[in-house]
Order: structure tokens, then C-alpha cells, then sequence
């Protein structure tokens, strides 16, 4: 008998209580695992192992783990692992995850935990610590019940943060983990969060009057209450924000007729808005990791200003300050995107703002990974899921230079209180949304002269509920379809009759569904191209 059976044992006997349903297979995609919600207590319930054993690897460094299913409807959930310092988690153990989650019997379970353990060399002697939080959905309780009894049969440290922003776990998991370290991240509490903002904020908005509101639909969900505890803490003096869609009791209304996604996906208003033209309006998902904005011009026509948008403005400001700080030789600005970026950003931010670009497969882990190579990296999904990251280096530069002039002063100031103001470990509505007011309030601009920067190409998202859309696999970062076989074929087929044309399927990693994104010369000619290319999908 090893010194560890009695894990193993403990294992065995807690997993007969969280039974892994017969036929199904689960996989850790794009965001951890995400399914309807009475499907995953077994796969949480080895989430908590994964994390427990995830800890003791990294010499009980703290993992987090969040449960949400983020845009979703109310009836799914998800779960997912975040590493040390906040990222997601790293790449080769998310096979790890998907073996656990796919042991049919506690008998295969104990024994793929085994394998993991040798296959990763994990010293079991190690104690681990996990942190974990919730959404605002009912089934969040009976899952966190199942994580809790995977991390006690592995004997792990835990604490429940209970309901928070996904960034807000990722942001505590930072803070634990540099706590004492030169790189001490910030105070690990709720509060501690919400201080960091406030003062970065402040710094930014110094000697600036105070904006006019700022509408945030919080999709029913977690987003707000944080907002309002965001806004105490920052001080209603420099940020004036009215909160709608805040029903957090009413399960239903989760993401149901508004949130990020809604209005990405419709471009219009959530029903019900009620907003005056030139008003800026921003909306968060379901976990509040993901910001959108829009406004009505004169006319009452509806213009959205999302990720693409704000990586510009974020791209264009900081450049500017690196630039008035006398650093644009040292710390160079990169952007990165996804195929779903509109393509007159990708002119702009190279062509105009002389920015290079990088284009990822979806998934935030790619698009992090992709923005640390840069010394600024700028990242967004154009869902309104981003952030910008500050290389270590960039930020010691900004730290040690000394201003020739007020002028650099100034700009060294800013950039040291954005890098403190953006969420350095994930996408934060939150934060992202003090970052574009602190920005727009610099340069003085309404929501229509921010659009002004480049005019959008007309687009279409479309969601298409497919027999099996395991069958759609990519290529060139998820711009051609390798399979099915001949579809690619068709889909250029038809591009090919739209002047700027463009189009590309690919399979949702978060819903099952697949989802087409066609750009075209006109409004109609986009409808039209994204309603043809979605018909091909029938078949399949
Ligand atoms: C998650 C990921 C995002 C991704 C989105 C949609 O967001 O974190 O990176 O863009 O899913 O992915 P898909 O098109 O594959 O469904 P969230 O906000 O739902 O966690």
C-alpha cells in the first residue's frame, strides 16, 4: 500500500456520489468544460482532483477554479481552471482534464488520476491550495457542492470566494500567488480589487471633469452587483454610471434579450433601452469578462462599438503615451485579433495606426499567449472579450524613466496607471470598461468620434445549430474549413460574388452550434452572404 491509497480510496468512495452520466464525452474547450448545468456535477467534481493535483505540481501555488457558463442561458454552466498568475490553464493539461472528466467508473477514474499524477511527476506529499467563485446561476450551489467534495477527497486547502466576476477570481489567484514577491499583484480581497481600479482611475482622470453617464446593461447577471461595488469604491464624483438590466433574482432573464453577446450578435439595443441619440451605452455577459459598446446617432441608427473598436482606441491612446513619454523606440505596441475581426480595423491599426497585427484561433488563451510577445500587447476578441498586457520589461522601462518635460511626466503617469487600471491576467468587462471612459475622457471624444477612427465593413454573425459540429474542423487560424470534405470549396464559391466578400464556419467551442461570420460591400449583401453560407451547413 502506497502512502497516498488513502487519497486514492477517499477518491474512489466521494466519486460514487457525482456518477459520470452514460454516453456522454466532455471536453475542455475553449473556455473549460460548458454544458447544460445537470450534466456536470461529475466533470466539477473532477475538476476539484485536477485542480488539487494541478496545485501540488506548482509546489502548492493556489489555482483557481470558476464556475460559470459566462454568455450562456441560464440553464448551462461551465467550469474552468485558472493557473498562478491568472492565466488559463496551460495547454497540455487540459487533455488532463478531458481524461478525468471521461472516466466511465470510480475503478477508471482513480486510475486515469494515477496516470496523471505519474504522467505529470506530482509529488502527492505537497499540500494544495485551491480558490474558487460562482456566477449568479441557481445550479452554481450543487456544483460548487461537487467541487468541494473533490477537493476534500484529495485533502486540498480551499476557500470559496462565492459569487464573483471570472476576472475577479483570476485576479485574487494572481494576488495570492505574488503576495510577498516583487511582483505583488495587489491585495487578495474583493475590496483590494475594486481599490486598485478606483486609484488607477483617479490617477487617469486627474484634472478631468467628470464624463457624462455611461449605460451599462449587466445582462442580468453577476456584473451587477460588482459594478455598483465598483463605482462606490471609485467615487460617483468622476464616474457617473447607471446600471440596467441588473435583475440577478430572476434566473431567466440571465443573458435572455441583452448582455455582450446579444447585442454583438443583433446589433440593436436590448428591448427595453432607453437612451437619448449620442448616449454611450456598454453592455457585459453573464461573468462580466467581455464589454461591448454602442450608441444611437441622430437619426436613432444603431452604431456598436466592440472589441475591435476598443483595441483600436486602447492601441491608438497608448501608442500615443508611449510616445509623448520619449519610449517609442524601446516599448512597441502589437495588437492581436481573430478571424471575426472586421476587417476595416485590421486596415486601420496597420495602415494608420502603423501597428503590427496578429491573428489567433478564438479562445482567449490563444490570444493572451499571443499579446505577451509584444512589449504592449493589445488583445480583443470582437466580442468584447480583451485586455492589454504590459510586458515585464515594458512596465521596469516606464518605471525607471525620468520625465524631460510635464509633458512625458504626464504621459509616464498615465501609462503606469493604465498598466495598474487593465487587468493584466484576463479580459475584465470591468476594467476594461474604466479603461475606454479614462480614454475618452482624455481625448474628449463622444461615442460617435471614437467611431469616426475607421468605418466598419458590414457584417453578419449567424448561429447555426448543426447534426455534429465536431464535423467542422479549421484551418489558418479558423479563417478555412478542412472538413467536411469540399465545403471550404462552396463557401469560396460563394465569397466570390461579393465585392470585399469574406467568410469563414467554424465550430463553437462554448454552445453546440456552429457559427458563420460573413463581411460584405452593403448591409444586405453581408445578411445575404452569411444567410447562403449558413444554408450549406444544412447538410451536416
Ligand atoms: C468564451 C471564450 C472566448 C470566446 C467565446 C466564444 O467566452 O473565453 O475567448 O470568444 O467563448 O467562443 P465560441 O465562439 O467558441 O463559442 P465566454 O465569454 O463565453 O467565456
Amino acid at each position: 500500500m502506497s502512502t497516498f491509497d488513502n487519497i486514492y480510496t477517499a477518491v474512489a468512495e466521494a466519486s460514487s456520489g457525482f456518477a459520470k452520466p452514460q454516453g456522454l464525452i466532455y471536453g475542455y474547450g475553449t473556455a473549460g468544460f460548458r454544458l447544460k448545468a445537470n450534466l456536470l456535477a461529475s466533470v466539477v467534481f473532477r475538476v476539484g482532483l485536477l485542480a488539487a493535483v494541478r496545485s501540488k505540481k506548482l509546489n502548492g501555488q493556489t489555482i483557481g477554479v470558476m464556475i460559470t457558463a459566462s454568455h450562456n442561458p441560464e440553464e448551462d454552466n461551465g467550469v474552468k481552471l485558472v493557473d498562478p498568475q491568472g492565466e488559463m490553464l496551460e495547454g497540455s493539461w487540459e487533455a488532463y482534464a478531458t481524461l478525468l472528466a471521461n472516466a466511465q467508473t470510480d475503478t477508471e477514474l482513480v486510475e486515469a488520476l494515477k496516470k496523471v499524477v505519474a504522467t505529470t511527476k506530482t509529488d502527492m506529499g505537497i499540500k494544495a491550495n485551491v480558490i474558487f467563485a460562482k456566477d449568479t446561476r441557481s445550479s452554481g450551489p450543487s456544483l460548487v457542492a461537487a467541487l468541494q467534495a473533490g477537493l476534500t477527497a484529495m485533502s486540498s486547502e480551499y476557500k470559496d470566494y462565492e459569487i464573483l466576476t471570472t476576472p475577479q477570481l483570476h485576479y485574487l489567484v494572481r494576488c495570492i500567488n505574488t503576495a510577498g514577491t516583487p511582483a505583488e499583484y495587489g491585495a487578495p480581497t474583493e475590496l483590494g480589487y475594486y481599490e486598485k481600479l478606483g486609484k488607477a482611475f483617479r490617477t487617469l482622470m486627474d484634472g478631468k471633469t467628470r464624463p457624462s453617464a455611461v449605460f451599462v446593461d449587466c445582462a442580468n447577471g453577476v456584473g451587477a452587483p460588482k459594478l455598483r461595488n465598483l463605482r462606490r469604491i471609485v467615487g460617483e464624483d468622476i464616474l457617473d454610471v447607471r446600471i440596467i438590466n441588473d435583475d440577478i433574482e430572476t434566473p431567466s432573464k440571465l443573458n435572455s434579450q441583452c448582455g455582450a453577446d446579444f447585442v454583438k450578435t443583433n446589433q440593436k439595443l436590448p428591448p427595453g433601452s432607453h437612451i437619448a441619440p449620442q448616449d454611450r451605452c456598454a453592455s457585459l455577459d453573464g461573468d462580466a469578462d467581455r464589454v461591448v459598446y454602442y450608441y444611437l446617432d441622430q437619426d436613432s441608427t444603431f452604431h456598436l462599438l466592440d472589441g475591435d473598436k476598443i483595441a483600436s482606441l486602447a492601441a491608438m491612446f497608448i501608442q500615443d503615451l508611449v510616445k509623448s513619454a520619449g519610449l517609442e523606440e524601446e516599448i512597441k505596441v502589437g495588437v492581436v485579433q481573430t478571424a471575426y475581426a472586421n476587417g476595416a480595423s485590421t486596415v486601420y491599426l496597420q495602415k494608420v495606426l502603423g501597428v503590427p497585427v496578429t491573428c489567433t484561433p478564438t479562445g482567449v488563451k490563444h490570444l493572451h499567449h499571443a499579446a505577451q510577445r509584444y512589449d504592449v500587447g493589445v488583445y480583443f476578441e470582437a466580442n468584447g472579450h480583451g485586455t492589454v498586457l504590459f510586458s515585464p520589461t515594458s512596465l521596469s522601462i516606464i518605471e525607471a524613466a525620468k520625465p524631460q518635460s510635464p509633458a512625458q511626466h504626464t504621459a509616464l503617469q498615465s501609462l503606469r496607471a493604465l498598466s495598474d487600471l487593465i487587468n493584466q491576467t484576463v479580459g475584465d468587462a470591468l476594467s476594461d470598461l474604466l479603461m475606454v471612459e479614462a480614454i475618452l475622457a482624455h481625448k474628449g471624444w463622444g461615442p460617435k468620434e471614437w467611431d469616426g477612427a475607421y468605418t466598419d465593413l458590414p457584417n453578419r454573425l449567424v448561429r447555426v445549430v448543426v447534426k455534429d459540429r465536431h464535423a467542422f474542423t479549421t484551418t489558418d487560424a479558423e479563417r478555412r474549413l478542412v472538413s467536411p470534405a469540399g465545403i471550404q470549396d462552396r463557401v469560396d464559391a460563394l465569397v466570390a460574388k461579393y465585392k470585399g466578400g469574406r467568410a469563414f464556419v467554424r465550430a463553437s467551442g462554448t454552445e453546440d452550434a456552429v457559427r458563420v461570420y460573413a463581411e460584405a460591400g452593403t448591409r444586405s449583401e453581408a445578411d445575404e452572404l452569411a444567410c447562403k453560407v449558413a444554408g450549406l451547413l444544412s447538410d451536416y
